[in-house]
């Protein structure tokens, strides 16, 4: 019992006085609104003025008095009850770092969030490069392109490999990201930020299958009966038919 009591008293003196340590990621999509709470129990003392700020300089809103500051009027909105922030419409600008500080005798940092604003990504476009048949596999290379990334691919039916490292124009950033994978029968190009995925598809079988009439169709040309051969039988049947 006693145990139980001393961790619980060291847990409640963690959350009291404990700050976040890292700040927390947050991907909102353009022209979302997004809440951010506090991340600490926070009670404050007479002396103390609550502050959310943006890239550590800009002051968002305050409390108490509860007010908001003139860049972020009529888009920022502080919630008394738990003291949680509502940001609304957000724009690429608005990108950051937003903390809340608590000042009083001291400053105490009680949430801290990174936030990143995302549009939509744009639909991506998947081509058949080259495609074989061999011994019934069908071996198909593909290349899926969208906004300024491309990733060339080789896919058999059951999967796709890269073809020359790394996707072009990925390097400089994780995002957005063109992923080319096999799924259901369908090469799938998915291109995918951290708020949004379009994807491009080419059935497999479809691709494969014009090959083999290909195949059946050179088959017939090059292998097929010798004209000589065929004019013989059209004259014996000719000749069976007239009663010779
Ligand atoms: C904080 O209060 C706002 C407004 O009342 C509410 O929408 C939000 O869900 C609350 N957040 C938490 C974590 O309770
Ligand atoms: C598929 O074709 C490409 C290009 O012709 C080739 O580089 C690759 O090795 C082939 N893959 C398989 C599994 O045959
Ligand atoms: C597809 O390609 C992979 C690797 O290139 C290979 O291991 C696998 O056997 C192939 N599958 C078929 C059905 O050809
Ligand atoms: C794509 O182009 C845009 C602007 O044209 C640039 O901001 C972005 O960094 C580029 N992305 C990649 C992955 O090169
Ligand atoms: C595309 O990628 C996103 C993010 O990884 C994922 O959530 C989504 O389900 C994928 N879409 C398809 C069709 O695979
Ligand atoms: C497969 O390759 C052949 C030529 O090798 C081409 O004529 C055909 O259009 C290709 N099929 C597809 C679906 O790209
Ligand atoms: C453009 C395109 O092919 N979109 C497809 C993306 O994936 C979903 C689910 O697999 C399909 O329903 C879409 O048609």
């Amino acid at each position: 019992m006693a145990t139980v009591r001393f961790t619980l008293s060291i847990l409640l003196t963690l959350l009291h006085h404990s700050e976040p340590s890292a700040e927390t990621s947050v991907f909102v999509l353009k022209g979302q609104d997004v809440r951010l709470n506090v991340q600490t129990n926070v009670q404050l003392q007479d002396v103390d003025v609550l502050f959310w700020k943006f890239n550590r300089l800009d002051n968002v809103v305050k409390y108490p008095p509860k007010g908001t500051f003139e860049r972020y009027r009529g888009r920022a909105e502080f919630s008394v009850g738990n003291f949680s922030l509502l940001l609304k419409n957000l724009q690429e600008g608005d990108s950051g770092l937003y903390d809340a500080v608590v000042s009083g005798n001291n400053d105490r940092n009680v949430a801290k969030y990174l936030i990143k604003v995302q549009s939509t990504v744009e639909p991506p476009v998947l081509t058949v490069d080259s495609n074989s048949t061999i011994n019934g596999n069908c071996n198909v290379t593909v290349a899926c392109r969208s906004q300024n990334i491309s990733v060339d691919s080789s896919c058999n039916s059951s999967t796709c490999s890269q073809v020359g490292g790394e996707s072009r124009g990925a390097e400089t950033s994780t995002v957005p990201l063109l992923s080319v994978y096999v799924a259901g029968g369908s090469i799938i190009c998915n291109h995918s930020n951290q708020v949004s995925w379009a994807n491009d598809t080419k059935e497999i079988k479809t691709i494969c299958q014009e090959k083999e009439r290909d195949i059946d169709h050179n088959y017939a040309v090059t292998v097929g009966m010798p004209g000589p051969i065929i004019h013989v039988i059209i004259i014996f049947v000719g000749c069976a038919l007239i009663g010779w």
